[in-house]
């Protein structure tokens, strides 16, 4: 793989040599022998060069130049086919076969339960027909799709359907125009034995909309919810962003193998039915609000990513940031903004920065790729929508919006670059944002470091502020970084604030919200500089600060908090998220100190302040209780671990066990207490409702407490053989799951024989397995593959098992004696030869090898070493193995 290995670099761009006016393809489908016939009208812009199409793994039968057979000029090697014209506008056909059946990468056009579907996102289109496989290379589609009436009832493709009819040998055919320019990359192909549910949308300027989802027939009861998310998606898209729809079908088609979630195809979402399919006794509530916003994501993306779409690869984060920040504010909006900041955060923080400090760090416009697939990542996505972010709190809502109005109307139906949208958001706003250029181009999350200074003589304070790449190699530009600000009297009150200087601190007097001199009790801090300071005058006592509020910029805060303070504010912030993040750090303290304390064999110690905090937080009927149900488990094992550049993996599982075990044996009384007056209020049909869901979700925080000590297990037992929701039933198996309680084998058993012909409902079962905490883990995730219902070719069972095991069982993957490594890179090597992006994902725990003890490191390392020696082996895992031991 080595020898042949080609880096692409964003610095080598070039606009494309051909125009492609439309391009008419027609599928003759067969599951071994598809016949691809592509007939595009080409026009040369520098007439002359060669045209150089991509394909892969395709079958080349014939090449016409206006309709003259130019085969035997051709070149064509395994990645490439190059025809030599002189024409400066010709048609160009190619006929290609290729093996749906056999391809198991699931890219390009391919089988799933025996129907059809496609997959070109990035790169792909160039596995079904030789192409100019670009995003800025956009023409207009239509397709005509022939198959054997008998397998493929349903024939569907981009845009409206313009044909349909009969043809021999019981075989129809129907023709899809798609009335609007797109690239490859959005094409769609699905034709099988599919049933859909049908609806309609009126939108906003008075047109009827077609809403289809396609299903196995098997499922066509679990579609409601997805059918309800589509239309709130169309409606908040308009009312909060003025975009409405532009075809008049909208179709949405699950299908059981996908890759990743789900995919944006113009007008043909094509789904992973794990984001489809749901109904309350088979899905829970985090699935319901995983449809709810993955539905959202791909509809935002008709605006968001086909209407405007990149220019080259390296402009991934354009879409999908901004798309991810709009389905986030989406939810924000349908449930709780409050819970959805917090979960926000808690997975950037969980998922992303390790990403940004481990050898796979990149910005979140990346510089280069050896596998573009590698780069759909947290950083592009999650870290790109908290740049997007940033616009909005810099710019406020009308101002962002503003920015949005200015970037359709200069960009519509074009392919374009993340400079182009900060171009948008600083004309519209007339304002200069050059150094938003910064976070695009630097990997690594910041820290931000504060040191506070009280006078009292003169009621001033002083907040000496100080920005910083830490592993940065070359000269660190500073960000441009918003600290929203409050500071709190000993009493809990917000001060009233007034910042010196404040124009100079602020963007400009159109962004109203940013410090601007009259006293709020909230300012926007906005730091230009590696340090810069902030001086607040006339505050009348030493006050506490609370920074970052709302997470206002993605960093990591350093700032020498006394536990009182923290208190203070987990107590008495009016922003819920800094209440909790002033909870979780007290929580940490409790944690690291306690740590120390176990490395230095020194008895454990619970503190006064965490049993304090604890109690008020559990004891306070009047919290809101999704947050009450997201403050009280303490921080995640994957959390505590990145707090350290060494992570002793013993230490960080004991210590937070016997912190969660300790507090309920404290609290036994009012957790039990708690426990039962939820589990009474939750009794009855479920719900997919804000305030049902987090009374489920508080429940089962305290059931999950309880189950730490051995005498309430029954509870558990209880919970899951009455439970009538797959919320609550799943809840009560996974607090079972890590205990060797023997009413975990019942359960499993029982709840194996009632869902093993239901695959998203099983995977689930399998998950839980693969992340329980058991002490033989490993031995039963050894046990898990080789069961008779794990197949390699289903990505959902492949991440259910290797991803969760590999993600979150702490202790059986990270096992002292390496075995845990051996076993994965075993898996991926399996994995490799049939899926090469699922395989490059469950390489990921490897990447982070430097961050264990040197014994693991050297079997993590070895564990490395042994896939890198793999023939053969796929740029996706090349690409990320090399890069591991590189660093
Ligand atoms: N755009 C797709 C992801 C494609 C991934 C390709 N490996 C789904 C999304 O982000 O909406
Ligand atoms: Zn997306």
């Amino acid at each position: 793989m080595s020898d042949t290995v080609k880096v692409h670099y964003l610095r080598d761009y070039q606009a494309p040599l051909f125009e492609l006016d439309k391009v008419y393809l027609e599928f003759d489908l067969q599951p071994q022998a598809t016949r691809v016939t592509n007939t595009m009208q080409i026009r040369a812009l520098s007439p002359g060069e060669p045209l150089v199409l991509n394909g892969e793994k395709l079958q080349l039968l014939d090449v016409r130049v206006n309709g003259e057979s130019v085969l035997a000029q051709c070149d064509v090697t395994d990645e490439h086919l190059t025809v030599k014209t002189d024409l400066s506008e010709f048609e160009l056909s190619i006929d290609t076969e290729i093996a749906p059946e056999s391809n198991t990468s699931l890219e390009g056009l391919y089988r799933s339960s025996g129907n059809y579907c496609t997959q070109c996102e990035a790169e792909g289109f160039r596995k079904i027909t030789y192409f100019l496989d670009r995003p800025d290379v956009m023409t207009l589609y239509t397709t005509k799709i022939i198959a054997p009436k008998a397998d493929c009832k349903v024939l569907l493709s981009n845009g409206n359907l313009i044909e349909s009819g009969e043809l021999d040998a019981g075989r129809h055919y129907a023709v899809w125009e798609d009335p609007f320019r797109k690239p490859c990359y959005l094409f769609a192909l699905v034709a099988g034995n599919l049933e859909c549910i049908e609806d309609q949308y009126r939108t906003a300027d008075g047109r009827d909309v077609t809403l289809r989802i396609y299903v196995e027939p098997r499922n066509i009861d679990k579609c409601e919810h997805a059918m309800s998310s589509l239309k709130k998606s169309m409606q908040w898209d308009e009312q909060r962003f003025g975009l409405v729809y532009d075809l008049d079908i909208y179709m949405i088609v699950a299908v059981d193998d996908f890759n990743m979630g789900a995919m944006e195809n113009k007008g043909l979402n094509v789904f992973n039915s794990k984001f489809v399919l749901a109904k309350p006794e088979t899905a829970t509530d985090v699935d319901y609000e995983g449809i709810e916003a993955v539905i959202a994501h791909e509809y935002f993306h008709n605006w968001t990513g086909n209407r405007v779409t990149c220019r080259d690869w390296f402009q991934l984060t354009l879409k999908e940031g901004l798309t991810v920040f709009r389905d986030q504010e989406f939810t924000a909006d349908m449930l709780s903004p409050a819970v959805k900041r917090i979960e926000d955060v808690k997975r950037l923080r969980n998922h992303q920065f390790p990403e940004d400090a481990g050898p796979m760090a990149h910005p979140i416009q990346p510089q280069s790729y050896i596998e573009m697939n590698n780069f759909y990542t947290m950083t592009v996505y999650e870290k790109g929508a908290e740049v997007v972010r940033l616009y909005h709190t810099l710019l406020g809502e009308a101002g962002f919006q503003q920015g949005m109005k200015l970037y359709f109307e200069r960009h519509d139906g074009d392919a374009v670059t993340v400079e182009d949208f900060r171009n948008a958001m600083a004309d519209a706003n007339g304002i200069d944002l050059t150094q938003m250029h910064n976070w695009y181009v630097q990997s690594g999350t910041p820290t931000l470091q504060i040191a506070a200074e009280y006078d009292a003589a003169n009621q001033t304070y002083r907040l000496h502020c100080r920005q910083n790449l830490p592993a940065q190699e070359e000269p660190f530009k500073p960000l441009l970084l918003p600290i929203k600000t409050a500071l709190l009297a000993a009493n809990g009150k917000a001060m009233p604030l007034k910042v010196q200087n404040a124009a100079a601190q602020t963007l400009s007097p159109k962004t109203q919200q940013a410090g601007a001199g009259e006293a709020s009790q909230e300012v926007l801090l906005v730091m230009r500089e590696a340090e810069q300071t902030f001086v607040f005058e006339g505050i009348a006592e030493e006050p506490t600060p609370s920074f970052l509020r709302g997470f206002s910029a993605p960093v990591n805060l350093q700032f020498a908090y006394s536990d009182a303070q923290l208190s203070l504010l987990s107590r008495a912030d009016d922003d819920a998220f800094a209440r909790w993040e002033a909870f979780q750090t007290l929580a940490m303290n409790e944690i690291k100190g306690n740590i120390s304390r176990f490395e230095a064999q020194q008895p454990l110690e619970l503190s006064a302040a965490m049993i304090n905090a604890f109690a008020g937080v559990l004891l306070d009927r009047q919290a809101d209780r999704g947050l009450v149900a997201l403050t009280l488990p303490m921080p995640d094992l994957t959390y505590i671990g990145e707090q350290y550049r060494q992570i002793n993996v013993e230490a960080v599982y004991a210590v937070q066990r016997w912190l969660k075990r300790e507090l309920a044996q404290r609290f036994e009384e009012p957790l039990l207490a708690l426990y039962e007056q939820l589990r009474a209020e939750s009794a009855g049909d479920y719900r997919y409702e804000k305030t049902a869901i987090a009374t489920r979700k508080l429940k089962n925080v305290a059931l999950g407490y309880l189950l730490l000590l051995e005498q309430h297990a029954a509870l558990a037992e209880a919970q899951f053989n009455a439970a009538q929701n797959m919320t609550d039933v799943l809840a009560a198996l996974e607090s079972l799951s890590h205990t060797g309680h023997e009413a975990r084998l019942r359960c499993l058993e029982r709840f194996y024989m009632q869902w093993r012909y239901d695959p998203l409902v099983l995977d689930k079962w399998f998950a839980i397995q693969a992340g329980s905490h058991h002490l033989h883990a490993l031995e039963h995730v050894k046990a898990l593959v080789e069961h008779a219902d794990f197949h390699y070719e289903n990505p959902n069972r492949v991440r259910s098992v290797l991803g969760v095991f590999g993600r979150l069982n702490l202790l059986g993957f990270h096992r002292a004696d390496g075995a845990g490594y051996a076993f994965l890179a075993e898996q991926v090597i399996k994995l490799d030869k049939l899926n090469p992006q699922v395989a490059a994902r469950m390489v990921a725990p490897f990447t982070h090898w430097k961050r264990y003890d040197a014994a693991r490191q050297q079997y993590m390392q070895q564990a490395l070493q042994k896939i890198m020696a793999v023939k053969g082996l796929s740029k996706d895992v090349f690409e990320i193995v090399s890069k591991s031991l590189k660093s």
